[in-house]
């Protein structure tokens, strides 16, 4: 069990406990032990098993909480969650998730309303019965049914870090079963969308059916959906993903990945455009109508040249003009993550990061990178301790005397400034003039009408230190929808002032999604990709970035920082 699944299962608890009213003292030290479990490097599970250590060790890990973590590794649960899941439905961590309601209100409607569903609620908001309950009005119902309808939207979905990692533990295990060559995921995965309905695994080799037998084995999948002579379904982990497992003949295997990689625009088109050719394309192959002749089927790029077309990058099959481009042999040279020299937002100790700059810096050279920014908060973020202008000067000096010694890596002195409620920037000019790299950014306050919104971005892009809007439109994957505001316009003023886009890598925002990035692109925006690592291993993340930037169309030129570090430093100099 990872340390993310354990701390979630203490997350949930405290949850429970909350909606049941208890010990708030207690409660807390299962959110404090959450924290811990879920920040620590090595696995809690590994240090469990180890007679020679103990996870009381660990800050924020008491007797009590030990207890509980060797009960949650050893069966997923424990008993204080299993108990408070009978005396509430089973749906109540699922009321958790619509916003606005929180642990109190939820108790208040249980102790109110025997409802347990989803829809029972929406139904108790229609029909204006949470209004007559203390401390809840008509503006909370109208809240809540907001977040139905979002939390429907976006339910069954899963961001794709959580997929990666399931994927490659599945392929690490179907593998080392004999007669088993290859395990390749397709379908959303394959093309890097920001979130994953199912996982769709293709298994191929002279045994590919033996994987089968030993995928509904694993030991973490919860419930066998289907079992066919070629084909498993069954969801894996708590999360409850399904996953989709094919064992493929080799001869099919370029047009089964052709097809189960989609997406089913994609595939439709393809399709049409082989029977406009007396052609017809399977899961099995490309086929002559006339007599049923195999034309292609082996390999991918086969498929693809015999219905006249380059081999298409899986980031582009959504139907957007793809076909069109790679049959006039104008697809993009996309971006990789080879091409990316630096990374240009990061958080350290400083501010609300868990490494220190210097560590930060190793990573980073580690990777083979040339340079990085270090872009800690500003003091608007009390709670992340900000950095006020005096701090911020004192880091420029400090970044410029660490340079002149070398750490083998250039550092720029960077900042993530908070935009204001009225679009002002956090810290003075003057301040700003000091550091290398200002990045804005929108913490709070994102609940605006968007008129107002697009007036506060158009003024933070009039601050003359600004080089960088990051995460643009503030989305949270499966969590909050970007605030509203005018894109198109945000995007003309950004290139008119020079001031570049951000693609925010981290797994949980992806905010400038790649029909953004393309249509930002299309209006002359720039770009940069960088991870708002907190912490070293954050900083791997850049491999969903770069997806994004390809289902963007971006080629290195588009990107700032695949800059050699030299052209990087000029390109900061120069306004606009
Ligand atoms: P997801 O799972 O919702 O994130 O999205 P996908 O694209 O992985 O969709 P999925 O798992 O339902 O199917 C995998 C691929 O199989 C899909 O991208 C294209 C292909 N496919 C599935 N159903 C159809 C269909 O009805 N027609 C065509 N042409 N292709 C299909
Ligand atoms: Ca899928
Ligand atoms: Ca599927
Ligand atoms: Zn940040």
């Amino acid at each position: 069990m990872e340390n993310k699944e354990i701390a979630r299962v203490l997350w949930e608890t405290a949850d429970l406990m909350e909606i049941a009213g208890e010990d708030s003292f207690r409660i807390r030290s299962y959110r404090n032990g959450a924290t811990a479990v879920e920040g620590y490097p090595e696995r809690i599970a590994g240090i469990l098993r180890d007679p020679n250590r103990k996870v009381t060790d660990i800050p924020g890990i008491g007797k009590g909480l030990a207890t509980v973590l060797a009960e949650i590794v050893e069966r997923s649960s424990c008993e204080r969650r299993d108990l408070l899941l009978q005396r509430f439905p089973p749906t109540a961590l699922e009321f958790l998730k619509i916003q606005g309601l929180g642990p109190k209100g939820i108790a208040l409607i249980f102790e109110h309303y025997r409802i347990s569903t989803i829809d029972e609620l929406e139904r108790l908001c229609q029909e204006q019965k949470l209004r007559v309950l203390p401390r809840m009005g008509a503006k909370l119902e109208e809240k809540v049914l907001r977040s139905i309808a979002q939390y429907r939207q976006r339910s069954g979905r899963y961001l794709l870090s959580y997929a990666e990692g399931v994927a490659a533990e599945l392929i690490a295990e179907l593998r080392q079963v004999p007669g088993v060559d290859s395990v390749t995921p397709a379908g959303s995965l394959r093309r890097g969308r920001e979130t994953v309905g199912d996982l769709d695994l293709l298994v191929t080799g002279p045994q590919a059916t033996a994987a089968l037998e030993r995928f509904i084995a694993y030991p973490r999948v919860t419930e066998v959906l289907g079992r066919g002579e070629n084909k498993a379904s069954a969801k894996v982990g708590h999360e409850g993903l399904q996953v989709d497992v094919r064992a493929l003949p080799p001869d099919t295997f370029g047009a089964a990945m052709q097809y189960f990689t989609g997406s089913k625009d994609h595939n439709v088109a393809i399709r049409t455009r082989a029977v406009k050719t007396g052609l017809k394309l399977s899961e099995y192959g490309l086929f002559r109508v006339e007599d049923d002749s195999k034309v292609a089927g082996e390999t991918e790029a086969g498929v693809y040249q015999a219905l006249g077309l380059a081999w298409i990058p899986p980031e582009l099959r959504e139907n957007c003009g793809e076909i069109e481009a790679a049959a006039e042999g104008r697809l993009p040279a996309l971006v990789e993550e080879k091409h990316i020299r630096g990374d240009l937002h990061m958080h350290t100790t400083e501010t609300d990061g868990r490494a220190t700059l210097e560590e930060m810096a190793e990573a980073a050279r580690r990777r083979g990178y040339q340079y990085i920014a270090i872009t800690d908060h500003s003091k608007a973020l009390a709670m992340a301790n900000g950095l006020d202008e005096k701090r911020a000067v004192a880091f420029a000096k400090q970044v410029r005397e660490i340079n002149r010694n070398g750490l083998g890596i250039r550092v720029f002195s960077g900042i993530e400034c908070d935009i204001l409620k009225d679009g002002a920037m956090d810290l003075a000019d003057g301040a700003l003039a000091e550091l290398d790299l200002v990045i804005g950014s929108v913490h709070s306050h994102m609940q605006m009408e968007a008129a107002e919104m697009t007036d506060r971005l158009l003024r933070a892009l009039s601050c003359p230190h600004l080089r960088v809007m990051g995460h643009p439109t503030g989305r949270m994957l499966l969590h909050r929808d970007p605030f509203p505001f005018d894109f198109d316009r945000i995007v003309a003023e950004a290139v008119l002032r020079g001031v570049w886009l951000e693609i925010n890598a981290s797994p949980e925002r992806l905010d400038l999604n790649g029909a953004l990035v393309r249509a930002a692109r299309a209006k002359g925006a720039r770009f940069t990709i960088s991870t708002d690592a907190h912490h070293p291993k954050h900083l791997d993340s850049i491999h969903y970035g770069i997806v994004t930037a390809r289902r963007g169309w971006l080629e290195p030129a588009d990107v700032m920082n695949t800059l050699p570090v030299d052209q990087f430093a000029a390109a900061l100099e120069t306004q606009s």
